[in-house]
C-alpha cells in the first residue's frame, strides 16, 4: 500500500488480499535460485492480474532473487519500490517482462496471462518429454482474479490445457468477488467450479487468508499430474483496510494517507514507518535458500551427466543456426502458391531445427503448417511438435508468448489472415516483449473467393503493419517464401507474421531479377529500367500483377520499374541512401490487394491500387478482376499519375 500511496497511483486491493497466499507459494512451494531468476528449471510464476504488480514486486523484494549487477534482472530494492510506476523505474504500474526478477512475462491485459501460463506449462511438458526429468522438473503457477476469468483468451486456454492435461499448471484464483465497477453478482455468477471441472480441471475452493487450507490446497493441486488445478482462494480485497477492504473502492486508488494509517495499525504494524520491511519476513522468505542452492547444484550435477546435456543448452540458444536447413528448390516457371512454399520450408525447417513446434487453429489442411513425420502433441504424449490448438485463435498466439518465454522453443501458430483479429492483443503482447513467435498467416487476400467478405482480409496487413516491432513479411513467390522463413526464424527480438497465398504465384527467374534473398531489405528493386517515367511499388500476390502491368505499359510507351515491397518495417530501418535507391524520384504508384491506407509513405503524390471496401463473395479471380486489381486498371491509374 505504500508504494501505490507514494506513487498515487495504482491498486493496493489485490496485493492486499492475495499477500498471504503470494506469502505461502513462494516461501513454500516455487522452485527459484535466489541468485539466478533465468535459472532455465526454475517454476514459472505468472501474474495475470498485472495491475497487482506491486504484490510482485513485494514479493520479490522479500525472496531477494536477482542477478547481481543486472540492469533489469538485478536484485528488487526498497528504492525501486518507492520508484513505482515511475519513468525509467524497473516497477512499472502493469509487470513488463525482462524488467526485473520474477517477471516471466508481461501481463496488465487481462487472461492473457493465463494463456502464458498455459503455454509454458505446454513447454515444460514437451521439454520434459525430449529431455527427460532429470533436466527439466519445473512447474507453472500463475495468479488471477475474476477480470482474468471473465475474459475469453483465458477460457480458450483453460479449456486447451484441461484438454491436455497439463497437470503441472496451479492457478491460484483470486476470488474476493470484487472488480472494479462493483461485486461480481452484477456480472460474473456462473458456478467457475463446476465450469472449470467441466474442462477437466481439479478444482478446490479455500479461505485465501488461512495459511495451513492455502498451503494444504497448492501441496495437493501439486500431486494432482493428470489435470491442471484451479484453486479458488475466498479472500478480501485490501485485506487490513478498516473502510476500504471488501470494497471495488480498494481496487484501483491508493488508500489515502489516513486509511494506510489506520490499516497499519489494524494489521499491527507501525504506523510512522513507510516502506518498512519486517525482518521475520524477509527471514520467512529466506530461511529456505540453503536448500534452493542446494535444489540448483543437484540440477546442475544432473544436467553435467546427461547425455542430453548438449543438445538440450544448443536449443535453449536464442540465435539458431540455419546454416545446416537444405532449402526446397523452386525452378523458373513453376507455380506455387506461398502456403505451399511455406509448407515445405517447415519441412525442411523442422528436420535442422528441433526447437520448432507449432500448428493451427484448426485450419491445419489450409494454412499448411504441419511437420510431417511428427507426432501430434497430446493428453500424455507431449514430446511430438505438432500442436492441435483447436478453433482457439486468440489463446493460440497467447500459448505461443508462453512457449518463447519458457525458453527452448521457436512456435509457430497459423490461421487464415483475416483471423489475425481473432488475438491482436496477443499478438501486440508478442511485438511488446520481444517474442519471435512466427505468425503463419495463408488466404491473404480476397483471392480467397468464394468465402467471400468475412474471409477476405481487407485492412488486416495495413493493421499488422501498425504494430511497433512486428514484422510482416508478404513474399511473392516461393523463393521468396523460403527467405521469410529465414527471416522469422532468424529474428529474435520480435514477432515475424508471414502473409501467404492461397492462389498460385509464378516462379520468378532470379537470372533475370536480384536474388529472393534481397527482400532481407525490406523492400529491392526488381525490374530496374532507365527509361522509366513511373515506379510501380507491389508486395506478395501483386508484384505479378506489377510485372504484368509494366509489360503492358510498355505497349503504350510507359517504362517502369518495378519494386517489390515485402517487409514495410524493415525497409523503413534501411539507410536513406538505399531507400532512396529504391523509391526512386519518379511518380510512384502502389498495388495491394488490401486498402490503401500506409501506402501514401511511399508513394508521395502519387497514387494507390487498392481495395478500400469490402470484397465479395466469387472466384478469387474474379473479385480481384472486379475490384480493380488488374492490369487495365492499373495501366489507368499509372496514365494518371504521370499525365
Ligand atoms: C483486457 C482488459 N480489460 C480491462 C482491463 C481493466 N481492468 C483492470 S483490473 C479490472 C478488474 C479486474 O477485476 P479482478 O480481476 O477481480 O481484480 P481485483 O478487483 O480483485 O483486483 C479491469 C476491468 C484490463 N486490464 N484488461
Amino acid at each position: 500500500m505504500d508504494q501505490v500511496q507514494k506513487a498515487n497511483s495504482g491498486h493496493p486491493g489485490m496485493p492486499m488480499g492475495m499477500a498471504d497466499v503470494a506469502t505461502v507459494l513462494w516461501s513454500r512451494f516455487v522452485k527459484y535460485d535466489p541468485v539466478d531468476p533465468a535459472w532455465l528449471d526454475r517454476d514459472r510464476v505468472v501474474l495475470s492480474g498485472g495491475h497487482g504488480s506491486a504484490l510482485l514486486y513485494g514479493v520479490m523484494l522479500l525472496t531477494g532473487q536477482g542477478k547481481a549487477g543486472d540492469r533489469h534482472l538485478g536484485p528488487m530494492t526498497v528504492e525501486d519500490l518507492q520508484q513505482f510506476r515511475q519513468w525509467g523505474s524497473r516497477t512499472a504500474g502493469h509487470p513488463e517482462y525482462g524488467e526485473g526478477p520474477g517477471v516471466e512475462c508481461t501481463t496488465g491485459p487481462l487472461g492473457q496471462g493465463i494463456a502464458m501460463a498455459v503455454g509454458m506449462a505446454l513447454g515444460e511438458a514437451h521439454l520434459r518429454e525430449t529431455f527427460g526429468v532429470e533436466v527439466v522438473d519445473h512447474r507453472t503457477y500463475a495468479m488471477c482474479g475474476d477480470g482474468d476469468l471473465m475474459e475469453g483468451v483465458a477460457m480458450e486456454a483453460a479449456s486447451l490445457a484441461g484438454h491436455l492435461g497439463l497437470g503441472r499448471l496451479v492457478v491460484l484464483y483470486d476470488d474476493n468477488g470484487i472488480t472494479i465497477d462493483g461485486g461480481t453478482q452484477m456480472s460474473f455468477t456462473e458456478d467457475t467450479t463446476e465450469k472449470f471441472r467441466a474442462m477437466g480441471w481439479h478444482v478446490v475452493s479455500v479461505d485465501g487468508h488461512d495459511i495451513p487450507a492455502v498451503t494444504n490446497a497448492i501441496a495437493v493441486a501439486r500431486d494432482v499430474l493428470d489435470r491442471p488445478s484451479l484453486i479458488r482462494c475466498r479472500t478480501t480485497i485490501g485485506f487490513g483496510s478498516p473502510n476500504k477492504g471488501g470494497k471495488s473502492a480498494a481496487h484501483g486508488a491508493p488508500l489515502g494517507v489516513d486509511e494506510v494509517r489506520l490499516t497499519k495499525v489494524a494489521l499491527g504494524l507501525d504506523p510512522e514507518q513507510a516502506f518498512f520491511v519486517d525482518p521475520v519476513a524477509v527471514a520467512l522468505f529466506r530461511d529456505g535458500d540453503g536448500a534452493r542452492a542446494e535444489a540448483r547444484s543437484a540440477w546442475n550435477a544432473r544436467l553435467a551427466g546427461s547425455p542430453q546435456r548438449t543438445a538440450m543448452l544448443a536449443q535453449y540458444s536464442p540465435t539458431l543456426d540455419l546454416s545446416g536447413v537444405v532449402w526446397p528448390a523452386h525452378a523458373v516457371g513453376g507455380k506455387l502458391a506461398t502456403r505451399k512454399a511455406s509448407q515445405m520450408a517447415i519441412q525442411a525447417l523442422a528436420a535442422a531445427v528441433p526447437g520448432l513446434l507449432g500448428g493451427s487453429a484448426d485450419l491445419a489442411e489450409s494454412n499448411l503448417t504441419t511437420i510431417k513425420g511428427d507426432a501430434e502433441i497430446q493428453r500424455g504424449a507431449y514430446g511430438g511438435r505438432n500442436i492441435c490448438f483447436g478453433v482457439r485463435e486468440h489463446a493460440m498466439a497467447g500459448v505461443s508468448n508462453g512457449l518463447v518465454l519458457h525458453g527452448g522453443l521457436r512456435p509457430y501458430c497459423a490461421t487464415f489472415l483475416i483471423f489475425h483479429d481473432y488475438h491482436r492483443p496477443s499478438f501486440r503482447l508478442s511485438a511488446l516483449m520481444g517474442l519471435p513467435v512466427v505468425y503463419v498467416y495463408t488466404h491473404d487476400s480476397v483471392w480467397v473467393g468464394e468465402d467471400g467478405p468475412t474471409h477476405q482480409p481487407i485492412e488486416t496487413l495495413a493493421a499488422i503493419r501498425l504494430v511497433p516491432n512486428a514484422w510482416l513479411v508478404r513474399p511473392a513467390d516461393a523463393n521468396e517464401a523460403n527467405e521469410a522463413w529465414a527471416m522469422a526464424l532468424e529474428r529474435c527480438d520480435g514477432p515475424v507474421a508471414l502473409a501467404l497465398t492461397r492462389q498460385e504465384l509464378l516462379t520468378l527467374d532470379r537470372t533475370v531479377y536480384p536474388p529472393a534473398s534481397s527482400i532481407r531489405q525490406g523492400a529491392y528493386v526488381l525490374v530496374e529500367d532507365a527509361a522509366a517515367t513511373v515506379t510501380l511499388i507491389a508486395s506478395g500476390s501483386e508484384v505479378g500483377l506489377a510485372l504484368d502491368a509494366r509489360v503492358a505499359l510498355a505497349g503504350e510507351g510507359i517504362a517502369a520499374r518495378v519494386v517489390n515491397m515485402a517487409c514495410t518495417a524493415i525497409f523503413d530501418r534501411q539507410d536513406g541512401d538505399y531507400k532512396k535507391a529504391v523509391l526512386g524520384g519518379l511518380p510512384r504508384v502502389s498495388i495491394e490487394a488490401g486498402v490503401t491506407a500506409g501506402w501514401e509513405r511511399y508513394v508521395g503524390d502519387g497514387a494507390s491500387v487498392g481495395i478500400d471496401r469490402f470484397g465479395a463473395s466469387a472466384p478469387g479471380k474474379v473479385v480481384s478482376e472486379k475490384l480493380g486489381l488488374n492490369v487495365a486498371n492499373v495501366v489507368d491509374v499509372v496514365r494518371g499519375v504521370v499525365g
